[in-house]
């Protein structure tokens, strides 16, 4: 094809439309109420940029695509940047990485290997916060990178942006670029919260970025958890190191958020490696990226390389598949849980979201679809993000732009028995779940049963996953949990999948698993809200199982932790004769945990009670589980996530955004080293 053959008809209209769509989409975005992802957006947008560069007769002034960025909206005064905020060229693929650095190489004229930095490209919104003296003086958003607002008073609010540079040779000026995020956990609380008031939800991290920055009641920002990660600098004025990994260490040191992530490398071969390896972690990362930024290390060829249009020649972002995508629900069926929980899970047409096709995403409950409105036949916007389980975002219903047809819709509905055992379903008064009355005649919850006491957190019987639990329960090897410990080899090794080694593999395991302690035990059991820290602290608390199947409520909620609800659970469970012959054939096979002296709780008398610990990394000489095991014994609670209550953070090779959170928050952090020297001085 050449520019000088006229465009099409075809292409013309297509290039109309294509100017429509983007700028419906552009408005719908801003309103806050997008209606398709931005992976979808960014395609059309491609689409129309890619026309107009092959037929730049087609290009007007008010293309969309002239249009870089967000319009300023007039609540908030104007601010021109002084440096313009530049764009980020993007890679779509490895060769595209492979001519940057080429492109590189030719405008240096070297053929030496070139330092970069990587890091995270951050979902956020682009902002530029400028300190003079030290002090914090304006905030604002990228804008069209000309001309952006002013959000001096909502930046004040955020806690990782200092209101005071602090440490020595900052520069009198400095206007320090990043972008400023909601982590994935503060995200979902505040939606959780919304939901609960009924007001609206937002449809991602981003989306509720850019709302809470946008308030004008700063007071709301400040109650938003927003944190805001620098990645370069704007105006200066003063001396800054000579590279750029050195700049972002050195805002590190003042005082600035910089992500933990950042690495440099040499050569693009390893720029390709990050990629990778930060693609693998993204789920488990608390924060949205969408991708890698690669960047010339060194200022002083920054400089030699200059930029074309508006982005720099010496930068490349290179995104990751997208998180969000449109696909149909083809379906709905309904799954039978552990305690008989009958969950919704849509069946989709298979699309390729966050680098792997998804064809189901669980719906929880009979609220989330009022929630979302849906039918079958609706088109919906897949998500994956933090967990693995893709969650459904909302229903779409103007499908302007998209090629999905909706069919038919049809409604919902939630079965009145059991699909499994065809028991009555019932709903509780006041609870969100319909469960199936079934107990352990359901095969469904028979086979969750084991699954759970298998599982690595309860008996931790090595080898015996999910698939084979179904494969023996479905083949009529075993049909309650203490069956596990009469298989016999020649009946596992018949098994299809499975040989004679791979089934003694099994018997040992079981044999193992059957020395275990009460508390894992209790929590092997099921009993519904008995997690493995209510687990320990009965264990703890009663020292004996005898002593657990006949207390009364009264005397279990004498146990640190459990509350009225919790007791009549477990007092309930132990009342069922199916669940006492259980217990009974379980011991029978010879199940057995060493008796512990009864250590009823006296708050305060354990040295950690009270105190929350994060663990984070590797450790080397034990693992994080064993770690884990030693604090909870000293009383503390062990957590996932660093919060400002966090008491002490343990942090080994590899920690990452917990351990700078930590740091960002003042939390104590000790290596393995302290540690263990702390642990050995309360003799755990
Ligand atoms: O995390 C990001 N989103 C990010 C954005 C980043 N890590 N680095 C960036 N670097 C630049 C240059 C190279 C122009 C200084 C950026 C952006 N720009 C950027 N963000 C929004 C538009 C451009």
């Amino acid at each position: 094809m050449s520019a000088s053959n006229p465009p099409s008809a075809a292409l013309l209209s297509r290039c109309k439309e294509l100017i429509d769509l983007i700028n419906y989409h552009n408005k719908k975005y801003y309103l806050e109420t997008p209606e398709i992802p931005d992976a979808q957006y960014d395609r059309l947008f491609r689409e129309l940029q890619s026309i107009e560069h092959e037929f730049p007769q087609l290009k007007t002034d008010t293309s969309p695509t002239t249009r870089v960025g967000a319009t300023p909206l007039s609540v908030f005064s104007s601010v021109a940047h002084e440096v313009p905020m530049l764009s980020l060229d993007n890679a779509f693929s490895e060769e595209d990485l492979l001519a940057f650095d080429r492109r590189i190489k030719e405008r240096l004229k070297v053929d030496e290997t070139i330092e970069y930095s990587c890091e995270p490209k951050f979902d956020g919104i682009a902002v530029s916060v400028l300190y003079r003296d030290k002090k914090l003086v304006r905030g604002a958003t990228r804008g069209d990178g000309n001309t952006g607002e002013d959000i001096t008073l909502n930046v004040r609010t955020i806690g990782s942006i200092p209101l005071e540079l602090k440490g020595d040779d900052i520069p009198s000026v400095l206007e320090v670029r990043g972008e400023i995020i909601m982590p994935k956990k503060g995200f979902d609380e505040l939606n959780q919260r919304a939901l609960a008031k009924g007001s609206k939800t937002f449809a991602n991290p981003r989306n509720a970025a850019a709302g809470s920055l946008r308030q004008l009641d700063p007071k709301i920002t400040a109650s938003r958890p927003l944190v805001m990660y620098a990645y370069s600098v704007g105006y200066v004025e003063g001396e800054l190191p000579d590279t750029h990994g050195k700049i972002l260490q050195a805002l590190s040191k003042w005082g600035l958020l910089v992500s933990d992530e950042l690495k440099i490398v040499r050569g693009v071969g390893q720029c390709i490696d990050y990629y990778q390896a930060l693609g693998e972690r993204r789920l488990a990362l608390p924060y949205d990226i969408d991708g890698i930024v690669f960047k010339v290390n060194r200022i002083e060829l920054q400089q030699q390389l200059g930029f074309v249009s508006r982005a720099p020649r010496w930068a490349i972002a290179n995104k990751f598949p997208a998180q969000e995508e449109l696909t149909r629900v083809n379906d709905v069926e309904f799954q039978v849980g552990r305690t008989g929980a009958i969950t919704p899970v849509a069946r989709l047409e298979p699309v390729f979201v966050a680098g792997v096709t998804v064809s189901n995403a669980t719906l929880h409950n009979r609220d989330e679809i009022e929630r979302l409105g849906l039918k079958i036949g609706d088109t919906v916007l897949v998500r994956r993000a933090g967990d693995v389980i893709p969650q459904i975002v909302s229903v779409v219903r103007e499908q302007k732009g998209t090629n999905i047809q909706s069919p038919v819709r049809r409604e919902i509905v939630f079965p009145e028995n059991c699909p499994v055992c065809k028991s009555v379903v019932v709903t509780v008064e006041g609870e969100a779940v319909a469960r199936c009355t079934g107990g352990l005649i359901c095969e469904a919850q028979r086979k969750e049963a084991i699954k759970h006491f298998a599982s690595r957190q309860a008996m931790d019987i090595d080898g015996l996953g999910d698939k084979l639990v179904e494969q023996f329960v479905d083949e009529g090897l075993i049909s309650e949990i203490s069956d596990l410990f009469s298989l016999d080899k020649t009946s596992l090794a018949a098994l299809e999948r499975m040989g004679e080694k791979s089934a003694e593999n099994l018997l040992n395991a079981l044999e193992q698993a059957k020395q275990t302690t009460l508390a894992r035990f209790l929590f092997g059991l099921g009993i519904r809200e008995v997690g493995q820290a209510t687990a320990r602290s009965l264990a703890s608390h009663f020292g004996k199982l005898e002593a657990i199947m006949v207390a009364d409520r009264e005397v279990l909620q004498q146990v640190s932790d459990v509350g009225p609800i919790v007791a009549q659970r477990v007092h309930d469970f132990f009342q069922q004769k199916e669940n006492l012959k259980a217990v009974a054939h379980l011991q029978a096979a010879g199940v057995t945990w060493p008796e512990t002296e009864a250590k009823p709780d006296e708050p305060g008398k354990l040295p950690l009670t009270g105190l929350t610990y994060v663990l984070t990394g590797t450790l080397e000489t034990m693992t994080r589980d064993e770690a884990k095991e030693k604090l909870l014994a000293l009383g503390a609670k062990v957590s996932g996530s660093v919060s400002s209550k966090t008491h002490c953070v343990v942090a080994g090779p590899g920690a990452g955004s917990k351990l700078s959170k930590a740091e960002a928050l003042g939390v104590e952090v000790l290596d393995e080293q302290q540690l263990i020297v702390f642990l050995s001085e309360h003799e755990v």
